[in-house]
């Protein structure tokens, strides 16, 4: 499918999307989130992928959902808009494939929120992440009030929210909010090869330890445990088997797709 805001590239069962209007730093608008719905709903169907990584082209991932779009919105138009930005990062947090994102520049606003919505974030040195719609007299409107607090704690998340700063990489590893920090031309590089290790373990695996992982946090304790459980148990009879095996046999696994 050809995309006006995406370009794609699929290669050893990992998909690369690189967001490309570098003319507005990547800015998020209407036309992206009906295009990366339709790339979520063609990826669900592609068992060809195993790995999805999210990067942005030119010196930003993303600076934010377009501000010259949002400017002259009426309050309806508004609320809508944000309800489809939501809608569209749920259904990508959702993804039974793991989602990286390859933070290459600023992340901010609604790219903060995109980076907050994929399982893994490794950022290159340079880039730099913020909540700043404080300083535009919003508030985030892509669940970022909601994620930001959930993985980096209350405290960080209003620090974020209520000053509007830009941080660096560095100071978002130490904070929780980046898993890696690589140089600039280390950082595709690095997201393949982590693409690359996730692809190579079982899949059924790999997808069910992440929905096991995002419903546990939205369940209570114990009925996380009981999908771990339940899972655990319909994963043994079927991976689990060859897995274990091959441990025992010294020899690598053959996953069935
Ligand atoms: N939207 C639209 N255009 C943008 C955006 C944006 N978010 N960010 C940058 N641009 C455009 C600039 O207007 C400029 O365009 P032009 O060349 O035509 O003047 C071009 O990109 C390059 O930008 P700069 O010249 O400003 O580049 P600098 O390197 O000097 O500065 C910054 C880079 C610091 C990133 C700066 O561009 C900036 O501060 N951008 C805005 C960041 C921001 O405030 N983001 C938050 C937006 S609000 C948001 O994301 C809320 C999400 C929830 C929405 C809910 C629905 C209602």
């Amino acid at each position: 499918m050809d995309y006006e805001t995406l370009k794609t590239d699929v290669a050893d069962g990992i998909a690369t999307v690189t967001i490309s209007r570098p003319q507005a730093l990547n800015a998020l608008n209407s036309r992206f989130f009906q295009e990366m719905d339709a790339l979520i709903a063609e990826i669900a169907h592609r068992d060809d992928v195993r790995v999805l990584i999210i990067t942005g082209d030119g010196k930003a991932f993303v600076a934010g959902a377009d501000i010259a779009e949002m400017v002259s919105m009426t309050q309806d138009q508004a609320r809508e808009f944000s309800k489809r930005g939501q809608k569209t990062f749920r259904s990508l947090e959702l993804l039974d494939r793991p989602v990286i994102a390859a933070v290459n520049g600023f992340a901010l606003g609604g790219g903060c929120e995109l980076a907050l919505a994929c399982d893994i974030r490794i950022a290159s040195a340079k880039a730099k992440f913020g909540q700043p719609e404080v300083n535009l007299g919003v508030i985030p409107g892509y669940a970022g009030t909601q994620r930001l607090p959930r993985l980096i704690g209350l405290g960080n998340a209003l620090y974020f929210l209520l000053t509007g700063e830009m941080i660096g990489a560095e100071e978002a590893q130490r904070l929780g909010l980046v898993q890696k920090v690589v140089e600039p031309d280390q950082l595709l590089p690095t997201a393949v090869a982590m693409a690359k290790t996730i692809a190579s373990k079982g899949p059924k695996a790999v997808k069910l330890a992440k929905q096991v992982a995002r419903r546990g946090l939205l369940a209570d304790f114990d009925a996380g445990c009981a999908l771990e459980s339940e899972t655990f148990g319909t994963l043994l009879e079927k991976e689990g088997a060859e897995g274990m095996r091959a441990f025992l046999e010294k020899r690598p696994p053959k996953w069935d797709n």
